[in-house]
């Protein structure tokens, strides 16, 4: 995926981003938040798992139990998806300037977002995978990019993300199947794929930075093995806005002459940066908060999450 913005017209930082990015199929911007604004989105996931603003669905959801302490409260939750539909400080996050620097570099003038996991990981919670997140959220052009805000320092004992550079070129998504390793969540694993557990680095960041990761490069992350404490990330996905986004079938109500398989376009979307193409099809809001199980309580075999 290339920019259709002219290169010359991005500045040196955002050229540099934009090739390292193209080799690698990741970047890691440091110092992306301050630490104001890592302190605010650590403060709103409390809010958020507590219930404070609003109704989160799912499994062992339902707020702060009665004399339940934070540490109580945050150990309940690995991860909330789409938090961006409660909370304004996630909202906004999702167009945060360092965020419009570099995806208006990696993939397009034009830029919306879909999606938001807001992972707690406790010491003791499961890692996921490795991956594609093409996988879960499919895109037309290969556009598809994972904002990965780092919300504590991450490290190899913690949890941190594993990447593979450059596995994002072949543009193959790898087969999944389901993994039966307790050290990861119930999502499935890819398999097959010609790269060892010898090719990946580890990606060690502190808090405030952001790991861009392409929607094609395979990564996983490993169980949070500290004493105590959190992994908190915010992790946003976007897209260029010039391809529709086919995540979800159709729905029984929606008209099939005017959204047939090649039409498919799910309009739960918030725009970052330049013009959608598609305003005139207008917005929908298809999905609330949810929690994502940890496999604590066991997983079936099917491939049960977004992402
Ligand atoms: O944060 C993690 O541990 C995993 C995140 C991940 O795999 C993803 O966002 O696709």
């Amino acid at each position: 995926m290339t920019s259709t913005l002219s290169f010359n017209q991005l500045t040196q930082k955002q050229q540099e981003i934009a090739e390292f990015y193209a080799q690698n199929g990741f970047y890691v911007y440091p110092d992306a938040l301050t630490p104001e604004e890592v302190q605010g989105l650590r403060d709103e996931t409390t809010r958020i798992c507590a219930g404070d603003l609003g109704e989160v669905g799912g499994q062992s959801a339902g707020g702060r139990r009665k004399g339940e302490s934070d540490d109580e409260l945050l150990r309940r939750f690995l991860c909330i998806h789409f938090p961006h539909k409660i909370s304004d400080i996630m909202f906004d996050a999702l167009s945060h300037p360092a965020i419009v620097e570099t995806l208006t570099a990696c993939v397009s003038p034009n830029v919306k977002a879909m999606q938001s996991m807001l992972f707690i990981k406790a010491s003791g919670k499961p890692g996921q995978a490795w991956h594609q997140d093409e996988d879960y959220i499919p895109t037309r052009d290969r556009s598809l990019v994972g904002a990965w805000i780092a919300l504590d320092d991450a490290t190899t004992q913690n949890g941190c993300l594993w990447i593979i550079p450059g596995s994002h070129k072949p543009g193959i998504l790898w087969d999944q199947t389901w993994h039966g390793d307790k050290r990861f969540d119930c999502a499935w694993e890819s398999q097959n794929f010609p790269y060892s557990d010898e090719d990946a680095v580890p990606v060690e960041v502190k808090a405030g930075t952001i790991v861009f990761f392409n929607g094609y490069t395979l990564h996983r992350s490993l169980p949070n093995h500290a004493k105590s404490g959190y992994r908190r990330a915010l992790v946003n996905h976007y897209m260029s806005a010039e391809s529709f986004l086919p995540w979800h079938p159709p729905r029984k109500d929606e008209p099939r002459d005017a959204k047939g398989m090649a039409k498919l376009d799910n309009r739960d979307i918030v725009m970052i940066a330049g013009q959608d193409p598609y305003a005139h099809h207008g917005l929908e809001d298809r999905v609330g908060p949810s929690v994502r199980p940890a496999g604590e309580g066991g997983c079936g075999t099917g491939q049960e999450y977004e992402d």
